[in-house]
């Protein structure tokens, strides 16, 4: 079993994807362990994405990262970190295909509706930035 954490971006939560999105999930088998909404400051969208902090995209990414809610979530099953991201697509929504999550529903390499984790010391690190032990027993 691997978790992996998975978020809903303002893009897509704000046109009201996060059901689709959702539904897709628990359709592929992974299991939705935890899940909230939230609206990030730009402290905690900072701390989120420190690792692209000296990227020339890293002010606008906080900048959209801070527009509006979030879903938050962690999923759980087997190679759920991989299984996740062949879900969501390729990080360039315009390249992604059409029946993946931000072919769907992203617009550009930056909304592209969607986040995963893409290791698995990434995904220890970036659940337990949203959750608690105790979301997750
Ligand atoms: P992924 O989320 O697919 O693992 P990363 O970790 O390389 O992609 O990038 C983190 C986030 O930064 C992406 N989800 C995307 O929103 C944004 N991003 C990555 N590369 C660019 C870029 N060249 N221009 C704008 N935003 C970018």
């Amino acid at each position: 079993m691997q978790r992996t954490l998975a978020l809903i971006k303002p893009d897509a939560q704000a046109a009201g994807h996060q059901g689709a999105i959702i539904a897709r999930i628990q359709e592929s088998g992974l299991r939705v362990l935890a899940l909230k909404t939230l609206h990030l400051t730009t402290e905690q969208a900072q701390g989120f994405y420190y690792v692209h902090k000296e990227r020339p995209f890293f002010g606008d990414l906080v900048k959209f990262m801070t527009e509006g809610k979030i879903v938050a979530m962690v999923l759980e099953g087997d190679d759920a970190i991989k299984r996740w991201r062949d879900l969501m697509g390729p990080t360039d929504a315009t390249k992604a295909e059409k029946g993946t999550i931000r072919g769907d529903f992203g617009t550009s390499i930056e909304r592209n509706a969607s986040h995963g984790s893409d290791a698995e010391e990434t995904a220890a690190f970036e659940t337990a930035y949203f959750f608690a032990g105790l979301e997750l027993a």
